[in-house]
């Protein structure tokens, strides 16, 4: 248990309808009563969870700041186990800033980013995974996005790994047993050859959560697309179409886009960040060499590439070399300005591009745009066999923990196939418990907890 006394202003900064100070920590009530004035009643006469209307009054003149209404939840029903309490004042920078100042004055003190989650998690009431749930909720940015941090925050990872760490750590002890007491142990314990639980439900569980970061890291982080092209095929109006704004200047002079522009938009309910490039060929010219260049990498960390042609006058080997470049990876064909040509003189597009899905937009008309967003949508989820409804999908930590904890199992199940000595096998399995702890935060070290409270704003 803490002993500060931790204050923030848990609202954004701005002018809105009502801007929260946050207390908590053993003293948070006498805090407040220092400062709260209502007629009839203090502080410590108040019930826990309610909500009581009175003046912020500065001690020192008597002179009243706002008008509140003052929330107080005792500990432990509390968000973070202390004694909470919320004034929620008129909401304006230098109203909140007077009200924190008057508490950081009789003895809180300013709360860290994420300290008050911290301290939810460090006073038990919520595990690692939780936590980190309440920032993939603020930053949500989908509904499909918000769904997955809404499974983390009610525990299910969280039970799921303890559950799968608390088999291990009984395997584990009777592993120890085993090699303390061999006499005692040998007719009560088979330690001879792997359980069928261990290999059947524990390692296919981490299999499967780890293919979950897999499928539906893209629900949650969003798709990478980038859109290239030679110069002029309509690289910037397709991003505009796509992102409904007019963001990427387009011109009919070649060359217009030289540096890399990033949009996100959402396409049904999936968060999308498109990038926009420079139109790829053969130049001298400084600054368009350096887009080019940053187009090639981004080509190499996104997740599916829009080639975009000009399908009303025919191929040059600058479309060729486009080809080239994006080497196979994850890409849609986009032949556009439909609107210029019929079927009859219609792009030949070569055999070798036969692979790639495509599809016939015209940019300046629209057409086409809603197939190529349905076929984005349908090739980024087509390794999205299982129904994410409920599903329990890890972040990256958790999924960069999971593939070495599962590197260790196998060494388990290898150091059993092959007869291994079990001193040898009870590292590899205290391994593998030991990395699932720092999924949960049972044995988290302070850098971890440090880095994940770190990414979190002040006041929550
Ligand atoms: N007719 C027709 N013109 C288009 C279409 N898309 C883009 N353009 C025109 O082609 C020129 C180049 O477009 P822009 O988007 O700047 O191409 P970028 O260089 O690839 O980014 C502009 O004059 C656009 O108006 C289309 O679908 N049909
Ligand atoms: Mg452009």
């Amino acid at each position: 248990m803490n002993d500060s006394t931790i204050a923030a202003v848990a609202t954004p900064t701005g002018t809105g309808g009502i801007g929260i100070i946050k207390l908590s920590g053993q003293n948070a009530l006498s805090i407040a009563s220092h400062i709260f004035r209502r007629s009839h009643s203090s502080i410590s006469n108040f019930k826990s969870h309610h909500l009581y209307h009175g003046y912020i009054v500065d001690p020192e003149n008597g002179r009243v700041v706002d008008e509140v209404l003052l929330a107080v939840m005792l500990a432990p029903r509390s968000y973070t186990r202390e004694d909470v309490v919320e004034i929620q004042a008129h909401s304006g920078p230098v109203v909140l800033r007077s009200i924190l100042d008057l508490v950081l004055k009789c003895g809180a003190v300013i709360a860290g980013p994420g300290e008050f989650t911290k301290r939810a998690y460090i006073n038990g009431r919520i595990g690692l995974t939780q936590a980190e749930a309440v920032i993939d909720i603020i930053n949500a940015r989908t509904n499909k996005s918000l769904e997955i941090a809404n499974t983390l925050i009610k525990g299910d990872l969280q039970l799921c790994i303890e559950r799968i760490s608390d088999y291990l750590f009984n395997f584990l002890v009777e592993i120890n047993a085993a090699i303390d007491f061999p006499e005692d142990v040998e007719e009560t314990v088979n330690v001879d050859r792997i359980p069928d639980f261990f290999q059947n439900d524990i390692i296919n569980t981490i299999k499967e959560l780890i293919e979950r970061y897999d499928n539906g890291h893209i629900l949650r982080d969003g798709i990478k697309l980038v859109i290239v092209g030679k110069p002029n095929v309509g690289k910037s109006s397709l991003m505009n179409c796509l992102i409904k704004k007019d963001r990427s200047i387009v011109t009919d002079v070649p060359g217009t886009t030289r540096d890399l522009i990033e949009e996100s938009f959402s396409l049904s309910g999936m968060p999308v960040i498109i990038a926009d490039t420079a139109g790829i060929h053969d130049t001298d010219e400084p600054v368009e060499i350096i887009g080019i260049n940053k187009a090639k990498n981004y080509i190499d960390c996104s997740d599916l590439i829009l080639f975009i042609i000009d399908g009303s006058s025919i191929l040059t080997h600058e479309d060729y070399n486009v080809f080239e470049m994006i080497n196979k990876r994850n890409s849609i064909l986009v032949i556009n300005k439909s609107d210029l040509f019929s079927d009859r003189h219609k792009v030949n597009t070569p055999d070798s591009w036969e692979e790639m899905p495509k599809v016939e937009i015209s940019a300046l008309s629209n057409k086409g745009i809603d197939v190529l967003k349905d076929l984005i949508v349908q090739i980024s989820l087509r390794k999205n066999s299982f129904d994410f409804q409920d599903a329990i999908v890890p972040n990256l930590r958790h999924k960069l923990i999971l593939d070495q904890c599962i590197v260790s199992l196998y060494s388990v199940v290898d150091g059993f196939d092959r007869g291994s000595p079990l001193d040898l096998i009870a590292i590899d399995l205290k391994e593998a418990i030991d990395l699932l702890c720092e999924i949960t935060g049972s044995s988290a070290n302070n850098d971890v907890i440090n880095q994940i409270f770190g990414r979190f704003c002040i006041g929550k």
